[in-house]
């Protein structure tokens, strides 16, 4: 039995300095398998007289689940050096400049969102997002959009099965929800912008099942219309990068604002040229008021206390307008000639004057 522990210390030495996971199977054949060592000595106590033989059977057990112990803790201990030596292997610099030869660029609608953020969050606001797919709740009830509503008929919302408590959903026709998420769980002050991706059951030259769009909202105590105002003009006159950029605001009708603006900026379509700015014409590229009442007291918010306001807007549309892009459709058509004429060079870092450096 001496033997036994000293083989047994001479197997665990010879583990611990193999130096490679096939030496560390050899040594596990050698002793465990099937005509191992210690398989061996096992297959002998049979020949044993049976008082010994309980007593030598504790021991090999034991002697075998330490050497097999053993020769796991070396496993793990040389993969996750294998794995450290890989890591370190495959590591890449991101500080390193790109190469000259790289061809990628960057989507316009990536650059747009950069842009729109960067001067948004100039203003101090924050961004928020949330899920693509919506309870009809978040998507329609809580913006004080009735049941029997255009908007919520087959022909513009995809609708999908319901969950598992028969709730109906949707994907979102618009990143409204995301906001009543925030109201629901936010003490005002809130002023937070959400871009992201929104859905409709509407595809032609126009319109695509997929599109992006920006939302923003403001709550405090004070937001009023003339702070949606002030805030929608800075936006305009920085994102087009027209300082005297001619703004208009013009009633309009949501459910989940009162009042509603829409808002347009001025144009010029003389002579065949259309240009932004200073001219005898109007393009239509926000919706804007100030949060329902029932929409603010619907997230636990008390409309006597709180109030401000909310505006929408196309990604698509702010984007093609700004860079003079004709068709909407190529912008899904992952076509890298589109992407090399329309895109833009990564690590252009977008600011406040985004698009001048292009
Ligand atoms: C448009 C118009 C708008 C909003 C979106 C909003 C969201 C909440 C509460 C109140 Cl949670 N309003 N969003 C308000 C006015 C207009 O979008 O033409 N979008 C493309």
């Amino acid at each position: 039995m001496k033997e036994w522990e000293d083989q047994k210390t001479k197997l665990v030495a010879s583990i611990h300095s193999a130096s490679t996971l096939d030496e560390l199977e050899d040594i596990r054949i050698t002793a465990l398998g099937k005509k191992g060592t210690i398989t061996g000595l096992m297959k002998s106590l049979g020949s044993l007289d049976p008082d010994k033989r309980k007593e030598a059977g504790q021991l090999l057990n034991a002697i075998k689940e330490q050497v097999a112990s053993a020769i796991d803790v070396r496993k793990v201990t040389m993969e996750d050096a294998a794995l450290e030596t890989q890591l370190h292997r495959d590591r890449v610099d991101v500080t390193l400049p790109i190469r000259p030869e790289s061809n990628g660029s960057i989507h316009p609608i990536t650059q747009t969102i950069d842009e729109l953020t960067a001067i948004f969050c100039e203003m101090g606001f924050s961004v928020a997002d949330g899920p693509h797919i919506e309870s009809d709740y978040y998507n329609f009830s809580a913006l004080n959009i009735p049941p029997e509503h255009p908007a919520r008929q087959e022909q513009d919302t995809f609708y999908l099965p319901p969950d598992e408590t028969g709730t109906p959903r949707v994907l979102r026709t618009h990143t409204s929800p995301v906001q009543i998420r925030t109201m629901e769980k936010t003490t005002p002050p809130i002023k937070i912008i959400v871009p992201g991706r929104t859905f409709r059951s509407d595809h032609d030259a126009t319109h695509s099942p997929m599109f992006h769009q920006v939302e923003g909202l403001v709550i405090d105590k004070t937001s009023h219309m003339g702070h949606l105002k002030g805030c929608l003009i800075d936006f305009c006159r920085a994102f087009f990068g027209v300082d005297d950029l001619p703004v208009r605001f013009r009633p309009s009708y949501f459910p989940f604002t009162e009042p509603s603006a829409e808002v347009d900026i001025g144009c010029t379509r003389a002579g065949g040229e259309f240009r932004i700015g200073k001219g005898d014409d109007w393009l239509e590229i926000l919706g804007s008021g100030m949060v329902h009442p029932r929409v603010l007291s619907g997230c636990g918010i008390n409309p006597d206390e709180y109030q401000g306001f909310a505006f929408g807007m196309g990604i698509e549309r702010i984007a093609m307008l700004k860079y003079g892009i004709p068709d909407l459709r190529p912008f899904y058509d992952t076509d890298i000639r589109w992407l090399k004429h329309y895109g833009f060079v990564p690590l252009d870092l977008p600011t406040i004057a985004g698009g001048i450096n292009r």
